[in-house]
């Protein structure tokens, strides 16, 4: 086990995107699947290549079927143990502690740019592919490294995952202000409705208008 050398950032780094195909290595087997962002939003990220801890959420999430977690056997980590303080702050798009590798992947040689994957601490029933995701960086675990074995790199994110959970698990309070950000809010249904309300009025002044308009040709 590596020692806790995960290092909180002076400031968050927010980035926004919609979920892509990645390279399809199969990292799901691994255990490990992982979110691949836009490379518009990755490249304007000015950070360090590494691997990173935060939070993650879907502003469109799938529907859960089941409330209990499934555990397949590649499930090495229990996500429901702790840390749900913070999926709990947002009931309809829960935000997710979640580890983060941003960079060239070099333990491949096959990758010409770089690229930021998001493995969302939680397991979700469905894929969530062309999905709005919004991460938010927070503290760096380590550099990106060439692995003598596949089984090393596994071995080395499952402590990058509990690199995050401890980096995550307290104090709470310090976290709160990022998951409280205005870039995490999601309006809700009831707010919809409202604004759906106000839009549906003015479009009718709209619509009179293009009547009167209409009327004059
Ligand atoms: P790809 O190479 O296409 O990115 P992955 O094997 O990395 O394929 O799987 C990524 C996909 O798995 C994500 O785009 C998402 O739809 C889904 N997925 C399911 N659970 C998670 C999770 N906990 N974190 C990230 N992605 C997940
Ligand atoms: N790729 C590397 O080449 N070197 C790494 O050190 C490395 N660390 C990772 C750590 C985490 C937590 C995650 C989620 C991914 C990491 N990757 C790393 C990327 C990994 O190779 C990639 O997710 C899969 O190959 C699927 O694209
Ligand atoms: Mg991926």
């Amino acid at each position: 086990m590596a020692p806790n050398l995960h290092k909180k950032l002076t400031k968050p780094v927010f980035v926004s995107s919609r979920v892509i195909h990645g390279f399809g290595r199969g990292s799901k087997k691994l255990g490990c699947p992982t979110a691949n962002l836009e490379h518009d939003a990755v490249q304007k990220i000015n950070l360090e290549s590494g691997i990173y801890y935060g939070f993650a959420q879907l502003v469109d999430p799938p529907k859960q079927q089941r409330s209990t977690t499934i555990n397949n056997n590649n499930d090495h980590t229990n996500y429901n143990e702790d840390l749900s303080i913070y999926r709990a702050t947002s009931p309809s798009n829960p935000i997710y502690p979640t580890v983060i590798s941003f960079g060239w992947n070099p333990h491949f040689n096959d990758v010409k740019q770089r690229t930021l994957e998001a493995h969302l601490l939680h397991s979700f029933d469905e894929d969530f592919y062309n999905s709005t995701i919004r991460v938010a960086i927070c503290g760096y675990i380590r550099s990106e490294r060439k692995f003598n074995s596949l089984e090393e790199l596994i071995d080395t994110i499952k402590d990058d995952i509990r690199q995050t959970k401890d980096a995550l698990r307290e104090p709470e309070q310090q976290w709160l202000s990022v998951i409280n950000d205005p870039f995490f809010f999601v309006e809700n249904s009831a707010m919809k409705m409202k604004l759906t309300a106000i839009n549906n009025n003015n479009h009718s002044h709209d619509s009179n208008n293009v009547h009167i308009h209409n009327n004059n040709n």
